[in-house]
């Protein structure tokens, strides 16, 4: 799947086009000879044909562990899993015998990702490696599994148990303190059972990365970015602090409307914000709270919520309020089995995962979307996001296996995302999910603070969740102070605050998807930084001259093919060429998304003037 698990980035996508009777003959040909016989082009061929299948295989026993959590499909995932890190251990280890010689630069390229496909890879030692894969599987179960079940009182029937969906909900719509806190304290005791898996998952998989010949996992994901590990950590550090000070200023805002709500006492200026008042169990988007911060009430109809309830959509409608939306800009109709196969909502009789993801099962058309949409804007815009992903697999299906993901997966995150950059106001009003769409300056700062709410607030979050796993890989984090060095992070990028006192027993981290998950992270902070440079260089294409966030590309089939001619290089060539193709610059750069934040960056200048902003390290 695309984000998740088994593969960094999309799943190894698009390997796939072998046809058995295209698979059957060159295998046959090449399994009768050793690996030391094969030229490096035809040991990289081999390995494009083989691996599919192995993944192929994989992302089915995934599929079927996330929609339907049982022991037999924990058990057959890891299975495939273990098959898989097998396989990658053995490739990487044959591949080492090219290393001296000349390899043409598409070769060379594909054994360079060979090493960097895993999200995870196992050690040497067969007995390790199947204990990898079952840590992996039994975490990502036992997050999907999570629960808070009220023990039961004497005599009193037990209450019902309450999953992520009616805790999220509580943070989302609840404005009373203690509600707030006791929601989200039941949500991080799901995370309790996993503290010591993930302990033993980290020792694994580091020796599986040291075999491969990085110093540690956190070492290995960095390496991603054809870049040396260190640059990279420079450069992340580098784009956070372009939008550290539009964050600062957001919080600071934030902050004070929160005051007033919940108090002073509570919510003190000069200090971190408590973390359960934010709408969102991690704190990690805070457009939930939009009613409590609304710059200008009564500006601008943006109840978008409320809109899609009233004309009863449902969640397949919003998907095909998505596709059509991406058939304007040329991408094909999904295929018909995307309709059949998908999980769209929670399933009432079985545990499933139901953090939103992409699959691409056979590694061609057989795409899928995995969720549990509730009827709302957030689930609208999980979807596009999600159809970014499945349009990237789609574009890229042709390339051989390696080079079948993204540019970088910070590339792939981005794809959707960028479009729902063009989800303005006005595209809104045309679709009839907002009604008498106003361009005035309240308006404008009513729409950018929405959309500041889920994106500047995000940026911190997208920078410390990795720098939490890359020193828990380098072994500075240590399973005796994992919570509080949390905390510690929390606490100096979000400004954000434990609701409640918390210790060594509790696992916070784990009660975020992507660390069960074993998803690197760093990929949504690149996203959100390169999604502002994609819209800019599609409206750019699209003939748009004027404000960049009153720019929708909807209906524009120039922006449509410069954006598919990106997708469809998948990651055949170093990043900065592919970004270089579509926007000009072969860096990231934050420039875009601070031209599109101007007008609330100034309005925040104002409000903020006087006020007691930051907070205490
Ligand atoms: O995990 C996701 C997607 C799947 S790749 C739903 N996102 C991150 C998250 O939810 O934490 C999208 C934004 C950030
Ligand atoms: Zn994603």
């Amino acid at each position: 799947m695309d984000g998740a698990s088994a593969w960094r980035g999309a799943a190894f996508a698009a390997l796939a086009m072998i046809s058995t009777a295209q698979a059957a003959a060159p295998a046959t040909t090449l399994h009768a000879r050793p690996p030391h016989e094969l030229t490096a082009d035809e040991f990289v061929a081999r390995l494009n044909r083989e691996l599919g299948e192995l993944v192929i295989e994989r992302e089915s026993a995934g599929w079927v562990e996330d929609t339907y959590i049982t022991a037999d499909t924990e058990l057959l995932a890891a299975k495939a899993s273990e098959r898989l890190l097998g396989y990658v251990s053995q490739a990487a280890e044959d591949a080492r015998r090219y290393q001296r010689q000349a390899l043409s630069p598409a070769t060379a390229r594909a054994l360079l990702l060979l090493r960097q496909g895993l999200s995870a890879p196992a050690p040497r030692d067969a007995a390790k490696r199947a204990e990898l894969a079952r840590l992996g599987a039994r975490l990502e179960a036992t997050y999907g599994a999570g629960k808070y079940c009220e023990p039961a009182k004497d005599g009193a029937a037990a209450a019902p148990c309450q999953s992520i969906d009616e805790l999220s909900a509580v943070l989302a719509t609840s404005r009373d303190y203690a509600a707030l806190t006791e929601a989200w304290r039941r949500w991080h005791t799901i995370s309790v059972p996993m503290r010591a898996d993930y302990a033993r998952f980290v020792t694994l998989a580091n020796e599986g990365a040291r075999e491969f010949g990085y110093t540690d996992l956190g070492a290995m994901w960095r390496s991603g970015y054809d870049m040396p590990p260190e640059a990279f950590a420079a450069e992340a550090s580098r784009l956070y602090g372009q939008v550290a000070p539009l964050y600062q200023a957001l919080h600071c805002y934030v902050r004070e409307r929160l005051a007033r709500r919940y108090g002073a006492e509570r919510v003190a200026p000069g200090q971190p914000i408590p973390a359960q008042l934010l709408g969102n169990l991690w704190a990690q988007e805070w457009g939930k709270i939009y009613d409590l911060v609304e710059p200008y009430p009564g500006a601008s109809d943006l109840d978008t919520d409320g809109a899609l309830r009233a004309q009863h959509y449902d969640a397949v409608r919003m998907v095909k309020n998505a596709e059509q939306f991406y058939g304007s800009l040329g991408f094909p109709p999904l295929p018909a089995s995307f309709w059949q196969r998908s999980m769209l909502t929670r399933p009432r009789d079985r545990d499933v995962v139901c953090h939103a993801s992409a699959w691409t099962l056979d590694l061609k058309d057989d795409v899928r979307l995995k969720m549990c949409a509730e009827v709302d804007t957030e689930s609208l815009k999980t979807i596009y996001h999600e159809l970014g992903h499945l349009y990237y697999d789609l574009a890229y299906q042709d390339q051989p296996l390696l080079f079948a993901n993204g540019a970088h997966d910070g590339f792939h995150e981005a794809i959707g995302d960028t479009i729902t950059l063009s989800m303005t106001p006005a595209y809104l009003e045309r679709i009839g999910l907002v009604t008498g769409a106003s361009r005035s300056r309240e308006a404008t700062i009513n729409q950018q603070m929405k959309q500041a709410l889920d994106k500047i607030a995000f940026l911190p979050f997208g920078k410390l969740i990795d720098e939490w796993r890359w020193q828990v890989f380098a072994g500075e984090i240590t399973p005796a102070n994992y919570n509080a060095a949390w905390w510690a992070l929390k606490r100096k990028y979000q400004g954000v605050s434990a609701p409640l006192p918390r210790s060594e027993a509790d696992f916070d981290a784990g009660a975020k998807y992507h660390v069960p998950g074993n998803t690197p992270y760093t990929r949504y902070l690149l996203a959100l930084i390169l999604q502002f440079q994609f819209h800019k260089a599609l409206c750019n294409a699209a003939g748009y001259h004027g404000p960049l966030h009153e720019c929708s590309v909807y209906g524009s089939a120039e922006a449509g093919r410069r954006f598919r001619a990106m997708l469809a290089a998948g990651a055949s060539r170093p990043w900065p060429e592919t970004l270089e193709k579509l926007t000009g610059t072969r860096r990231m750069d934050a420039a875009a998304i601070n031209e599109y934040f101007a007008p609330l960056a100034a309005w925040l200048r104002e409000q903020n003037a006087g006020q007691r902003c930051g907070w205490d390290g």
